[in-house]
């Protein structure tokens, strides 16, 4: 496909907008950073969110160049794999690309909202024990359960599963210890190859370059949820 005139609107903390944007810079494509605050719901943003008013947005020109916009994270990476894909997005293979759809519910129903409760409740009250033991039951069964070849080993290539699921990654890595006095387990096969995982995706040049100002931006991100953590992040947001 000739090269297509890319806009993502992201923000910096938002683990969605990171999705896409690793992986747009994992498959290579041009684009232009267009950094909003999703929270400013302005004319102008609910228009180019088409009335989601939440990053990531894709923003592609139309041949007739008028724009067309593809929000939400899953949405836009599988624009972004339709463009250009390589192996490294969604398979050809109906039976594999419906597998791959449902890894990445899975991760939206059951791994992403557990993180959130996790990260927001006190340590030890009834919902967040309920919490952590749903949201390791749910990623061990991603990590036992997700096809070798979406899985990030030396054999296979990152693809859409990985970065689905690595800002979220990154963030329990660095967060739950801070404030909540709690890691994700590491002993066991799983739990060391998922740690292995961690490492290696969260150092891979596309990861890095969607942390803009790489230096300081784990520090941003502790003070960033902060308020998250003492219960006081924006309401409501998929955080
Ligand atoms: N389901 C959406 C969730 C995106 C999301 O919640 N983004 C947050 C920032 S991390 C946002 O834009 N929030 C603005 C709001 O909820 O008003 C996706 O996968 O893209």
């Amino acid at each position: 496909m000739a090269s297509l005139d890319l806009n993502l609107y992201t923000a910096w903390y938002c683990p969605y907008a990171q999705r896409t944007w690793a992986y747009i810079e994992y498959l290579g494509l041009p684009y232009n950073t267009v950094t909003v605050d999703p929270y400013n719901k302005s004319p102008e943003w609910l228009d180019i969110s088409r009335n989601q008013g939440t990053v990531p947005v894709i923003q592609v020109s139309k041949p007739d160049k008028k724009q067309m916009s593809v929000p939400g994270s899953i949405e836009s990476m599988e624009f972004l794999s339709d463009i250009k894909s390589e192996g490294k997005g969604f398979s050809q293979d109906v039976i594999k690309r419906a597998d791959q759809k449902f890894w990445l519910a899975h991760i939206d129903r059951k791994i992403t909202p557990n993180y959130y409760r996790v990260l927001t409740n006190p340590k030890g009250c009834e919902e967040w024990e309920e919490a952590k033991e749903q949201l390791e039951l749910n990623l061990l069964e991603l990590i036992d359960g997700a096809p070798l070849g979406e899985w990030f080993s030396d054999e296979a290539r990152a693809g859409i599963i990985n970065f689905a699921l690595a800002p979220f990654a990154l963030r329990m890595a660095l967060l739950y210890p801070r404030f909540r006095d709690y890691s994700l387990p590491d002993t066991g096969t799983s739990w060391q190859a998922y740690a292995d995982w961690v490492k290696r995706i969260t150092t891979l040049p596309a990861f890095i370059a969607s942390a803009p100002d790489q230096e300081t931006y784990e520090e941003r991100l502790i003070q960033y949820y902060a308020s998250y953590a003492e219960g006081k992040g924006h309401q409501g947001a998929g955080t």
